[in-house]
């Protein structure tokens, strides 16, 4: 079995659906929280200057996708067609969407345009994301987002939902509650016995 190391601050966000890849797998890996004091020199290791990486025996990686999709395609969890294999990118492509946004919050330059930015979020964005995601659900049947079993977009889409539950809280969490069956699957995923586990021994973090 290889050595992993994965890099990342102490925080869910963009390292959190790998930690729970990689506990899905039961492998062992080290989940490297870099201290921000640390950064600065941490940041010259790293091919692209951020985290997530993953360190595989030595060889590292980067892009939370991209590493993502190469536990998925390593462990069996990317589709067992292209067709799903295609239909999991879009559902992980468009949760990165909602990042995006909550980065522009944490972003935004003074209350008025985070308060705007947060109410195109929960008014607009949020709906209509969520609101595909839960018609996936409701005509898929099976209770996962792609085909009759788990795929990585599965744990990556329900790992961003339970950061943005604390990061864009309270709001995102109301929104939430609107869809059942997106509420459900979140539930449904932090309770698969690995992820349960690494989630029962993980640091509390806002984000
Ligand atoms: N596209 C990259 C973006 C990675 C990224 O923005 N990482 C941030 C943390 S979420 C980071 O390392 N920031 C510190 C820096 O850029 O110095 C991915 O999805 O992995």
């Amino acid at each position: 079995m290889p050595v992993y190391k994965l890099y990342y601050f102490n925080a869910r966000a963009r390292a959190e659906g790998i930690r729970w890849l990689l506990s899905l797998a039961g492998v062992e890996f080290e989940d490297i929280r870099i201290d921000r004091n640390d950064w600065p020199t941490k940041k010259q290791e790293m091919p692209l200057g951020y985290v997530p990486v993953l360190e595989v025996d030595g060889q590292k990686l980067s892009e939370s996708q991209a590493i993502s999709r190469y536990l998925a395609n390593t462990f069996g969890f990317a589709g067992k067609t292209d067709w799903e294999k295609a239909l999991a990118d879009q559902y992980v492509d468009v949760v990165y969407d909602i990042l995006s946004a909550a980065r522009a919050i944490s972003r935004a330059p003074n209350d008025e345009a985070k308060a705007e930015i947060k109410r195109i979020l929960i008014e607009v964005d949020g709906p209509r994301i969520l609101g595909h995601f839960e018609r996936c659900l409701e005509s898929n049947k099976s209770g996962y987002l792609v085909g009759d079993s788990l795929t990585w977009a599965d744990v990556v889409v329900a790992s961003y939902l339970d950061s943005f539950i604390d990061r864009i809280s309270p709001e995102f969490g109301e929104l939430l509650e609107k869809f059942p069956k997106i509420r459900a699957h979140l539930d449904k995923v932090r309770a698969i016995p690995q992820i349960a586990a690494f989630i029962a021994k993980r640091p509390k973090t806002v984000l």
